[in-house]
Formats: C-alpha cells, sequence, structure tokens
C-alpha cells in the first residue's frame, strides 16, 4: 500500500518542485544604465547631459560628492564588460545609450559619430557572443540644452526626443531587436521636478510633474508609433516602457488601509500604464477625479492634471508589445487622514494621492535609505499588473540589492534567492512573466546615492585607475541560477579574490615616471 501511494506522489511532487524552474524560452540578463558606469563624460565630443550638469553644479547633492565623471570607465572598458556578461552566462544585457554622446546638444542637426562608434562595437560584440542587446533610449540624462529649453516641460522635447529616436532605429535597429523608450518615467518626472531628489533637482510640487508625464507619455506613443510604421516590419524589433513602482501594504486588513494601497497603485504605476496598458486607455479615473477636485479646491481655473485628446488616448493605448517592471521593495501604506492632513504640502502628488508611505522596521534594512527587504512585494506587484492590465508581457527589467561593497555578499545573494523564487510564484500563477534582468551588472554611480550604495554582481574598485571588477558571491550565484534555470536555496559561493588598490600602490604608480624621468635627466647631464 505504501509503494503504491508513494508512486503516486512522486510524480505530483515533482510536479510541484518542476513548477519551480524557470520556463524554457524565460530570459535571463543583467542591466546597467550609461550615465552610472560609461564615464568619459565629456570625451570624443559628448554633449552635456543634465546629471553632468548637476554633479558639477552641486556635488553637495550627492552623498559622497562622487560624479560619473569616471564612473566605471565603460566607454574605455567595455571588453571587459562583455568578458564578465559572458561569465554570468546571461541571454540578454540591458543597457542605455547616452542621449549626449550621439547628439551632444539633444538637437538632430549634430551627430556624434565617435559615440555612435561607440554603441556600435559594444552592440556587436555582444552579438558575436551571442548575448542579445535590450537597449533603453533613455535613462534620465536629458542633453542639458533641452533642459535649458524646458526639458520635459515643454512639448517641444517630444519631437527632440523622436528624432533622436529615429536615429537609434536607423543606425542600430538591424542588430537591436528590444527598445525601450524609457526607463522610470516615475522617477523621472516626481523625483526630479516634484521632489529635488535627481536631475535636474525641482522642488515645485503639484504642477510640473503632471506636465512632464504627459509630454512623457506622447513621446512613448509617438516614437513608438514611428518604429512600428517605419521600422518594425523590416527590422522585426519590438518596443516598450519600463515603468517601477514599490509594493504598497496596507497598515491593516481595514477596507480603507485596502483602499490606501490600491491608490497608490494607481498613482505609481496606473499613471503610465493605464494610458497605455488598460481597455479604455487614459489616466486612472482616480487621477482624473482626484485631482481635478483638489485644483477646483486649491483655485486653479482647470486640472493640474492635462487631458488628452480622443485621437492622443487611442495613439497612447497599446503603444508597448511590453511592459518592462523594475522593483526593488515595498512600503507601508494608509490613507491621508485629519491627524496627518498637514504633512503634505497643497498642491503636491503626494496630497493629490491621499497616502501616506512609511517603512516596516520589522523588514531587513538595505545600504539605501528608502530600502527595505520584502520579497513578497514582488509577487504581489506581478500579480497585481497581471489583473489590471490582463495578462500583458511583462520582464523584470531591474532588480537588485544595494550593501556597502561586501565581497562574500550573502546579504545580496539570499534577497535573489527570494525575489526570483517570488517571481516563480507569480509565473506559477500565471503571470506572463518573460525575463528577469538583475540590477545590476556592476557597482555603479548611484545617483544622489554616489558610490557608496552598492548594487553589483562584481565589485568595483573605484579608487583603481583601471576600475578593476571582481566577481562577488552574488555573481557566481547568479551565474548557477542561470545555467541550471531554477534556484539553489543551498548555494553560497564564495567570491574572487580581491586586493584593494591600495594608497601606496597608488603613490608608486604617479611617483614610479617621476623617478625614472629626474634618472634620465641625471644621466644625460652626467654623460653630456
Ligand atoms: C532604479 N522603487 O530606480 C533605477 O532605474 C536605477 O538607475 C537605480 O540605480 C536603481 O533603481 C537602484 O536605485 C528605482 O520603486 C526605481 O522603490 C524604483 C524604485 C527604486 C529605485
Amino acid at each position: 500500500m505504501s509503494y503504491f501511494l508513494l508512486i503516486i506522489l512522486l510524480p505530483l511532487t515533482s510536479s510541484v518542485e518542476g513548477q519551480k524552474e524557470f520556463p524554457d524560452n524565460f530570459k535571463f540578463g543583467v542591466s546597467s544604465s550609461a550615465y552610472q558606469i560609461e564615464g568619459a563624460w565629456s570625451e570624443d565630443g559628448k554633449g552635456e547631459s543634465i546629471w553632468d550638469h548637476l554633479v558639477h553644479n552641486h556635488p553637495e547633492k550627492i552623498r559622497d560628492r562622487s560624479n560619473g565623471d569616471v564612473a566605471c570607465d565603460s566607454y574605455h572598458l567595455w571588453h571587459r564588460d562583455v568578458e564578465m556578461l559572458k561569465e554570468l552566462g546571461v541571454d540578454t544585457y540591458r543597457f542605455s545609450i547616452a542621449w549626449t554622446r550621439i547628439m551632444p546638444t539633444g538637437i538632430g542637426n549634430q551627430v556624434n559619430p565617435k559615440g555612435v562608434e561607440y554603441y556600435n562595437s559594444l552592440i556587436n560584440a555582444l552579438l558575436a557572443n551571442n548575448i542579445t542587446p535590450y537597449v533603453v533610449l533613455y535613462h534620465w540624462d536629458l542633453p542639458q540644452r533641452l533642459q535649458e529649453m524646458g526639458g520635459w516641460i515643454n512639448r517641444d522635447t517630444i519631437g527632440r526626443f523622436k528624432e533622436y529616436a529615429r536615429f537609434a532605429f536607423e543606425t542600430f535597429g538591424d542588430r537591436v531587436k528590444w527598445w525601450t523608450t524609457f526607463n522610470e518615467p516615475v522617477q523621472i518626472c516626481r523625483e526630479s521636478y516634484e521632489q529635488d531628489a535627481m536631475a535636474p533637482g525641482y522642488d515645485f510640487p503639484g504642477i510640473p510633474c503632471y506636465l512632464c508625464a504627459h509630454n512623457l507619455l506622447l513621446a512613448h506613443a509617438e516614437t513608438v508609433q514611428l518604429y512600428r510604421l517605419h521600422y518594425q516590419s523590416s527590422q522585426g524589433g519590438k518596443i516598450g516602457i519600463s515603468l517601477s513602482s514599490a509594493w504598497a501594504q496596507p497598515r491593516s486588513d481595514s477596507a480603507d488601509d485596502r483602499e490606501a494601497s490600491e491608490m497608490n497603485l494607481q498613482f505609481i504605476i496606473g499613471w503610465f500604464a493605464h494610458p497605455i496598458f488598460s481597455t479604455n486607455g487614459n489616466y486612472p479615473q482616480i487621477m482624473i477625479d482626484r485631482i481635478g477636485n483638489f485644483s477646483a479646491q486649491q483655485g486653479f481655473a482647470k486640472s493640474r492634471l492635462p487631458t488628452f485628446s480622443a485621437d492622443e488616448i487611442r495613439q497612447i493605448k497599446e503603444s508597448s508589445d511590453f511592459l518592462g517592471f523594475n522593483t526593488y521593495t515595498s512600503y507601508m501604506v494608509h490613507k491621508l487622514d485629519e491627524q496627518n492632513a498637514n504633512i503634505f504640502p497643497q498642491p503636491s502628488f503626494n496630497h493629490d494621492s491621499g497616502v501616506v508611505e512609511y517603512p516596516n522596521t520589522s523588514w531587513p534594512e538595505t545600504a539605501s535609505s528608502w530600502f527595505r527587504v520584502h520579497p513578497k512585494g514582488i509577487y504581489n506587484l506581478l500579480t497585481w499588473i497581471r489583473r489590471e492590465y490582463d495578462n500583458p508581457d511583462v520582464f523584470v527589467t531591474e532588480n537588485g540589492y544595494s550593501d556597502h561593497g561586501d565581497m562574500r555578499d550573502t546579504n545580496r545573494v539570499e534577497y535573489f534567492k527570494k525575489y526570483m523564487d517570488a517571481v516563480l510564484d507569480a509565473v506559477g500563477e500565471g503571470c506572463n512573466v518573460k525575463g528577469y534582468f538583475a540590477w545590476s551588472l556592476m557597482d555603479n554611480f548611484e545617483w544622489r546615492g554616489g558610490i557608496v550604495e552598492r548594487f553589483g554582481l562584481y565589485y568595483v574598485d573605484f579608487n583603481h585607475p583601471n576600475r578593476t571588477r571582481t566577481r562577488k558571491s552574488s555573481a557566481k550565484f547568479y551565474a548557477d541560477v542561470i545555467k541550471k534555470r531554477k534556484i539553489d536555496m543551498e548555494l553560497m559561493p564564495e567570491p574572487d579574490d580581491y586586493t584593494p588598490y591600495s594608497a601606496a600602490e597608488a603613490v608608486s604608480t604617479r611617483v614610479k615616471p617621476v623617478i625614472i624621468a629626474a634618472m634620465i635627466v641625471y644621466l644625460y647631464k652626467l654623460i653630456y
């Protein structure tokens, strides 16, 4: 009898185990972005971006006063980057193009051939190694010249972006088959204009962030239309957008707290996803209503949330072949009520959304103040997206962990185990998740977090002139997941050996040439 049971149960358990494997066509990758890794900020004709401008004019806004002038120096060291991608065994590499490297002012009358050459070399090397390039057109580094004309608040920027995108499709589209227009529009608009948390760093709540988002959505849709009309059938690629959010965990099971979570997700994800991925298009009704009502109460002649025409709603709807999604963490949420009515300025995005976010102190901390570990969050988000937008194709385009640079980065390994396992749970329930990109290939310039907050699978020695990269435990762990297509919960690999670039070495590299030169001069004088 017991044998009989065993025979029945064995296939069952192995099929449960089997669900924990990544599907055959699931793509694994790593992500990076141009400003965070390339360096060479003004080399070979590159123009100034808003990040170059911010770090040079306001170094005090960066946690350690570092900047991306050299960063990981990938402009020169991309061969090594490709080698690392091969070591990891990834199917695909997500990186961004610096607009100012190929169009120095952002305006299409001037193209920089050296910049084009750089991306051509990188793309060709990836393809030669069987790694699919997954290219982001805009990861936050707007040309400074365009910012001086109003940046994303100016409708003219839509056309400028389209011209840049057209050039990219024309130049790289024979080889690049995966395009993303924008990385994280919420960060681009809210953190840059609403809160002084990104470049250009305005602190102007309640108005510009909605104008920025409106123009970004139009720029996205027009660019996708351009691609679909002129390039998609001949080049055979796909085009989408990467959105982002933390999971909003209701403070309690009460109807009010659950509603706060829904409001938060509609304001953060729905702001961009509803116009593109919902059946009816346009902004979520809750945003239209709340911002409209508050605007009227606050004495505005019309809503601070701009209005799309019927044609624009149609154009934006379905303007993505896939949904890229970045997530790292979760927040606790409850509604803004009488007791805390005055914590946000009026008007402001936070006041409009009517939700208070706060950290759950029982979730483990990371090196970033905004970031605590809560693996269930990614599962909740993926299933929310599936329900809300009729199960679109999703790529997790960023997910990763920040510490202060441990080589034996056990916390990062644990993070990946749990978060990837939660992704598998979502896949098991039918979510169309097609791929996963770890953030990030290597430690890099973490925006306002400088180089203090490190997200890399590879350690980068920012003191070394060669920006030496060394494999952390997490790099070996991720390579194992990719190879076996499942997560080994027991595995904790040892990192590669790493010797920090010492002060003595630094002095000797700089002093040696001086001593040699002095000796030559001395010998010369002695002889003649
Ligand atoms: C991403 N959140 O932003 C960016 O795309 C990267 O450039 C950056 O280095 C990385 O995160 C790490 O900070 C975020 O919802 C987007 O909590 C969303 C969230 C956090 C970071």
